[in-house]
């Protein structure tokens, strides 16, 4: 196997949904389902929160919600836990830039996708050096789903971002909603990644249908 294209790695960024057990109301495993049905790209499990699965229960439903997405042909990322991501077949992995070393975890992971959040440009080209395929960038936007954020940089960072030289696939995250993604695809951005979006949607699938709109 080789490692993904940039350009097989923008397709799958452009409506990236993100979420974990304490971002939803209803079982998780149906609200992947609805964002599926929805038009989602690609999805990345990340279990965070006091709340939050540990051990068997997070495998368990790590593993539910891969085998959903390989029954529809999405993407699976999983979010810092490289050895789930390894023992679950995960295609990838997005990690933080306090969750370990970007070229060690290259190693381990072999040639699946590797995304790095990353908040400036020595953020961004450290990342892409190391190993790096694509770069999740924000928040765009204020967010109340993470709370130890940095500064909102607002979507037309991004442009600076590739002012500075930044080819690589970049996601945009942080408040996205479908009343502000327009802003969004109008930059730089590759794509678009959500949680509340989507997990807090009355109807997931369209909330999903909207964000794919919103490319159009
Ligand atoms: N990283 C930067 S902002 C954010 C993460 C994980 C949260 C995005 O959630 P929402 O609900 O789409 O604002
Ligand atoms: N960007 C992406 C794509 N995922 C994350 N978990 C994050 C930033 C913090
Ligand atoms: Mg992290």
């Amino acid at each position: 196997m080789a490692r993904v294209s940039a350009q097989a790695i923008r397709n799958m960024l452009k409506v990236y949904f993100i979420a974990g057990s304490t971002n939803v109301t209803i079982s998780l495993p149906s609200v992947l389902q609805q964002a599926i049905d929805g038009g989602i790209t690609l999805f990345q499990y990340r279990e965070k929160g006091s709340s939050a699965f540990v051990g068997i229960e997070k495998e368990q439903l790590g593993l539910e919600l891969i085998t959903i997405c390989k029954n529809n042909g999405i993407p699976f990322i999983m979010n810092d836990d490289v050895e789930l991501a390894l023992k679950l077949d995960a295609d990838g992995v997005h990690i933080g830039q306090e969750d370990g070393n970007v070229e060690e975890i290259r190693k381990k992971i072999g040639d699946r996708i590797l995304g790095v959040s990353a908040h400036n440009f020595e953020e961004a080209k450290a990342a892409l050096e190391a190993g790096a395929d694509y770069l999740g960038v924000g928040p765009v936007f204020p967010t109340t789903s993470k709370t130890d954020t940095s500064e909102v940089c607002g979507p037309q960072f991004i442009a600076e971002l590739r002012e500075l030289g930044i080819e690589a696939p970049i996601v945009a995250i942080g408040g996205i909603s479908i009343n502000n993604a327009s802003e969004v695809v109008a930059g730089k951005a590759d794509g678009l990644s959500v949680i509340s979006a989507i997990s807090s949607a009355e109807a997931p699938a369209i909330a999903a249908k909207e964000l794919n709109k919103a490319w159009e």
